[in-house]
């Protein structure tokens, strides 16, 4: 059979097939097209497919980092099948498979669907790491005790993360109820607003301050400025913009051990496409700067 007649098989950056294989790959990306809490606009189930897809035209050489990340091996596991029998259950189901992908040497890249998966992939990584803080990027605190009729919803992320014991440092908070904000500031949690953060005296050194050796970066892509990222079903005004995320992430990565991370809640039918090439780079340039840049000064 003449091989050029057919398109490589899709996979993260359209990656050369010797890197994108399983065994020898230390990333693996889990495409996980879930999403069933949202209380805004539907559509973040379609995230993983846009952001692969978009994935597929971006140069492999990164220029601000100067390396080319795919090196370090991506491989792209199917899509996982959502649990219909609750949010906690689908929950559960991450957590098992991010736990048997850490065990098998892997650094795992979760593409959502919605929010609620960060809470099983963490309690994985946890459970691996236990001195493991997470670094948060999200417009809303995410702090509520229960949200439609579950504690496992996408409003609820932060804080079950929270009761578990979990260290956490949020940033881009714009969007949060009078309890939730009661609740940073009874138990003063490091939660950082934009202008909070576009004030800090000592730059992003002040947040990477607060996390441990060993970090997970949960990105809901609402912590972006709607002019940059409209496809998400809760938008904010008056967020981050791509220069500030990237800049923090590197500042992170020069100092910390980033040790897996997600992308969530992209909804690409609500915004232009420009909005999943921005979520696919992103989750390029953390593969990069994680596992793949030349070390800083
Ligand atoms: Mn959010």
């Amino acid at each position: 059979m003449a091989q050029e007649r057919f398109f490589p098989r899709t996979t993260f950056a359209a990656i050369p097939e010797d890197y994108a294989r399983f065994e020898p790959a230390r990333v693996v990306v889990l495409p996980i097209p879930y999403g069933s809490t949202g209380s805004g606009r539907a559509g973040c189930r379609e995230g993983p497919r846009a952001i692969i897809d978009a994935s597929e035209e971006m140069e492999l050489y990164d220029i601000d980092l100067e390396c080319e990340p795919y090196r370090v091996g991506i491989h792209t596991l199917p899509e996982v099948v959502p649990h219909t029998g609750s949010a906690q259950a689908m929950v559960a189901r991450v957590e098992e498979i991010v736990g048997e992908l850490l065990d098998g040497g892997k650094f795992v890249v979760t593409l959502g669907g919605e929010h609620t998966l960060t809470v099983g992939a963490v309690r994985a990584y946890r459970q691996r790491i236990p001195n493991l803080s997470l670094l948060a990027l999200d417009a809303h605190a995410d702090l509520r005790q229960e949200y439609l009729d579950t504690p496992y919803n996408h409003a609820c992320v932060l804080r079950r993360l929270l009761d578990d014991g979990c260290p956490l440092v949020q940033v881009g908070l714009r969007s949060a109820t009078r309890e939730e904000h009661e609740l940073i500031r009874q138990r003063e949690l490091p939660f950082f607003s934009v202008s909070a953060y576009r004030a800090l005296a000592g730059g992003p050194g002040e947040v990477v301050s607060r996390l441990s050796e060993d970090v997970y970066v949960s990105i809901d892509l609402d912590v972006f400025d709607p002019s940059q990222m409209a496809a998400v079903g809760t938008p904010e005004p008056g967020g981050l913009l791509w220069d500030e995320v990237v800049g923090l992430l590197a500042a992170v990565a020069g100092e910390k051990r980033i040790v897996g991370f997600d992308v969530t809640e992209l909804s690409p039918r609500l915004g232009p496409f420009a909005n999943a090439q921005l979520a696919a780079k992103l989750a390029y340039r953390l593969i990069g700067l994680a596992l793949a840049a030349p070390a800083g000064p």
